[in-house]
């Protein structure tokens, strides 16, 4: 058996942070898993080195299964982001050295590839609705076949999704949280325009996405599924906070505009009511934030047979190593729908060497044996750890609110 001997966890910050957990055998083999939690990135490295490594070593490295339900069940406490981060580095940094082991790239563990590339996502915005379309149209240039919208609200000085550098959209921007200011009223209406010139500039043989990350009351949602229909978007994502799944009846009964929900789900249980009522056309987990590759693929297989398709997370705070072992699962995975890329810095990506290439709109994890991303530890140590933390939000008045 190929004994697990050694385990460690690379912090580094190429640009932004990223954890990173590396697991070595007696046969020299290792594989590599991400434990980024943005913002909470020194949690999941606790749990990890004062209550996971010391159970890891001497344990045979192709138990997979039987090592997630040790971390899981043997918790006790079970679910949340941080428990989940950490399991999922794991299983991801495990399936890795399987994969290595057969001398396979990973999906063909999988079962093997269902489709010839994975159709991603980019991401255009803009302070202004025509810099917004100028930007997809760059998107559309380079050969995406999908393109999220998001610009700039008159009236509000700052808007989720809107970045200063346009390939690399950082919300985490300060070592403590940035107040930003939010108006669902002056937002609302500025969707359909976004659209109603994407279209026309764009025209109608490319997917446009669009995230209200979180802002929308349910019945606030419904409207803008309504009032965008006419432009066909692909979906419009997390327009409400999910909590209360139920709460997406009363949007599922006002608009036909798709729905995609769940980046910030940990766990198949955020999600059951949802997919078991077909509330959502898209889920949203990631392997990193949600128990790995062996817990994403019971959320996949439960959405498979209620019509939901996957949409994976794939911000820049999911690193390369994350990325790699998603785009192995999408080229598999039976109900693909589509993969959220946005682009890492180029210190991040010489950080992080990786087998995965883009061509014409579609991804493709490559043919390494393994997950196809490794760690050059050197390099990661020449960027320490910085502390950054998501914003938070308040409404005009100074209340609280979702960011
Ligand atoms: O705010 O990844 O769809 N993408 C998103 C992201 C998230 C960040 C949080 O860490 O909503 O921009
Ligand atoms: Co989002």
């Amino acid at each position: 058996m190929p004994k697990i001997t050694g385990a460690k966890v690379i912090v580094t910050c190429p640009g932004r942070n990223f954890v990173t957990l590396k697991i070595e055998t007696a046969d020299g083999v290792h594989g590599i898993g991400d434990a980024t939690l943005n913002g909470r990135e020194l949690s999941v490295v606790s749990y990890l080195n004062d209550h996971v490594i010391p159970c890891l070593i001497g344990r045979d490295a192709h138990q997979i299964e039987d090592i997630w339900q040790f971390l899981y069940r043997g918790a006790y406490w079970r679910r949340g982001p941080v428990t989940m981060s950490a399991i999922a580095a794991v299983d991801t940094a495990l399936w890795d050295i399987k994969a290595k082991i057969a001398g396979l790239p990973l999906y063909q563990l999988l079962g093997g590839a269902s489709r010839t590339g994975v159709m991603v996502y980019g991401h255009a915005n803009g302070s202004t609705v025509d810099e917004t379309i100028a930007e997809a149209l760059r998107y559309q240039a380079m050969g995406y076949k999908a393109i999220r919208l998001q610009s700039g609200v008159p009236g509000l000085p700052s808007t989720y999704g809107v970045s200063k550098d346009k390939l690399f959209y950082e919300p985490a921007d300060a070592a403590l949280p940035t107040e930003n200011v939010w108006s669902s009223a002056k937002y609302l209406p500025t969707v359909p325009k976004l659209f109603e010139a994407a279209r026309e500039a764009l025209g109608w043989d490319i997917h446009l996405l669009h995230d209200a990350h979180h802002r929308l009351t349910p019945i606030e949602a419904a409207r803008l599924g309504k009032d965008l229909e006419p432009y066909r978007p692909f979906w419009i994502e997390d327009v409400t906070p999910a909590e209360n799944q139920a709460s997406f009846r009363l949007i599922r009964q006002h608009t036909t505009t798709p729905l995609a929900v769940g980046e910030v789900f940990n766990s198949i249980w955020d999600a059951k009511q949802l997919i078991d009522e077909q509330l959502i056309d898209y889920i949203r987990t990631t392997i990193v934030h949600a128990g790995g590759i062996s817990h994403l693929r019971r959320i996949a297989h439960l959405a498979e047979i209620n019509n939901v398709r996957t949409g994976f997370h794939g911000a820049t705070d999911l690193s390369p190593a994350c990325m790699g072992a998603a785009l192995h699962f999408d080229l598999w995975v039976p109900n693909f729908g589509i993969q959220e890329y946005m682009r890492h810095t180029p210190e991040t990506d010489e950080v992080f060497p990786h087998a995965y290439t883009f061509a014409d709109g579609y991804l493709h994890p490559g043919e390494a044996p393994g997950h196809g991303v490794d760690i050059d530890e050197d390099l990661a140590a020449r960027y320490p750890y910085r502390p950054a933390s998501l914003p938070v939000n308040r409404l005009e008045d100074g209340s609280m609110y979702n960011w």
